[in-house]
């Protein structure tokens, strides 16, 4: 195991003294957004859980090597390839992309499990996947729910984005027995909107409180982990009412052709990012690093 992790020196060392570490995923940077943007998010996050107080460790696996941290030119080349051509990694791909020597972005569930191999506890992401409308048929449901189901890390997310769909995201996370809690409001913030119609199963506004819950879990002998929803900035949201006929457009054109599996949340924030002329990138940006924010106050009262 020692051989498959490889760990940045600042993120050995903070681990090394109890410092506060957040994880980051990279398929948000391969698949999530487009190249030469998602670079410069991808730095501006490590940058803010800096100014937080903690470590960042942006992970990803580099020619059959797990990734505790990136350095600048790894970080660059991962940006400037194409999704196409690196691997979207979940649980069920991982180990094959390992024993392959490949290179490929993890998404939440994938960080999630190296977070844990590494010892790390809290993790920044944007939004993370759900149950997509038409799961009845589908059976589109990312395996996201359950990982946070089994694997102890806090992740925290600005909801599941309005292409889901939301109550049966929550009633999945509910029988999995995972934590949702909101913080600062009572609603399920819906990524791009503060509001999703739907309350929140939990809240607390305290990072300290949610440290504490995680120790309880732990404490109680309680596999997996919880999820955080921290809603976007007032000043950088796209309400609800502006994203609902915007997300129905981009749905009924994946329908149209045929898009299906891993391409659906790509082809799905592509679409929503050309139908709002580039706004819904700046509020996803403005997302990711308030809950970069915050799991830097969680990872400290873990620490
Ligand atoms: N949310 C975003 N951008 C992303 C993702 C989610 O705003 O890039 C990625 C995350 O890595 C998440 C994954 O884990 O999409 C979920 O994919 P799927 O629905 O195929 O499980
Ligand atoms: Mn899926």
């Amino acid at each position: 195991m020692k051989d498959l992790l490889v760990f940045a020196p600042e993120v050995a060392n903070a681990l090394a003294t109890g410092a506060p570490v957040v994880a980051l995923e990279s398929t948000i940077i391969t698949h999530g957004m487009p190249y030469p943007q998602n670079l410069e998010v991808a730095r501006k996050v490590e940058t803010t859980v800096r100014e937080a107080g903690a470590v960042p460790a942006t992970i990803a696996i580099i020619a059959g090597k797990i990734h505790i941290g990136l350095d600048d030119e790894t970080l660059e080349s991962l940006a400037a390839t194409p999704g196409s051509e690196v691997m979207k990694l979940s649980r069920a791909d991982l180990a094959a992309c390992l024993a392959l020597g490949r290179t490929g972005a993890t998404t939440v569930a994938a960080t999630m499990i190296c977070a844990e191999l590494a010892g790390i506890h809290v993790f920044a992401t944007g939004g993370i996947g759900g149950v997509h409308r038409g799961a009845e048929l589908s059976f589109d449901v990312s395996a996201d729910l359950h990982e946070l189901a089994r694997t102890p890390v806090t992740v925290v997310a600005a909801g599941a984005k309005a292409i889901l769909d939301l109550p049966k995201t929550l009633e999945v996370l509910e029988t999995l027995g995972v934590p949702v809690i909101a913080v600062g409001q009572d609603q399920l913030p819906a990524f791009w909107s503060r509001e999703s119609g739907l309350a929140a199963p939990l809240r607390m506004d305290d990072p300290a409180q949610i440290a504490a819950s995680a120790r309880m879990r732990a404490a109680l002998g309680l596999d997996g982990g919880q999820l955080v929803v921290n809603p976007i900035p007032e000043t950088d949201e796209i309400p609800r009412s502006v994203m609902i006929p915007v997300v129905e457009q981009a749905l009924a054109e994946a329908a149209e052709q045929g898009i299906a599996a891993k391409s659906v949340t790509p082809f799905l924030l592509q679409r929503i990012f050309e139908l709002t002329d580039g706004r819904s990138l700046d509020a996803n940006i403005a997302l990711v690093l308030n809950n970069a924010r915050l799991a830097a106050r969680i990872a400290t009262a873990m620490a």
